[in-house]
């Protein structure tokens, strides 16, 4: 399943460079074009699915999946370690701008709590 006007599954599909950095059959990991962090990677699946809710209530086989990816992004970036955090924005009033389910894995330096 993917949508027409999605960016995301246009990356997911080529159409739009990005830089992968982790892939498995089931989902996609790639660097954020805006970085908040040394390392900053948005981790999908490859289905569209609109947001963490969705996803989960969808296929929670594939959810367990992109955690497990965003887990194995961490580690080969090497932040697994020292630690990161992994965002998974879900709705515009919590900052969610693209609405294919993303989970951001940000670390490599000090993360403050409460985030803004
Ligand atoms: O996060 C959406 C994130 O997507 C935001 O951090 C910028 C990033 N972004 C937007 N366009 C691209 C492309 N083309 N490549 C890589 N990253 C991108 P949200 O949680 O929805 O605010």
């Amino acid at each position: 399943m993917s949508e027409a006007d999605c960016l995301f599954c246009k990356i997911v599909a080529g159409e739009i460079p990005a830089e992968i950095v982790y892939e498995t059959d089931r989902t996609l990991a790639f660097r954020d074009v805006n970085p908040q962090a040394p390392t900053h990677v948005l981790v999908v699946p490859r289905e569209h699915h609109r947001d963490a809710a969705a996803l989960a209530a969808a296929d929670q086989g594939l959810a367990d999946e992109v955690l497990k990816a965003a887990h194995a992004v961490a580690s080969q970036e090497g932040v697994a370690e020292s630690g990161y955090r992994l965002v998974f924005n879900t709705g515009p009033e919590a900052g969610q701008t693209v609405f294919h389910v993303h989970g951001h894995v940000i670390g490599g330096r000090g993360l403050k709590w409460p985030p803004g």
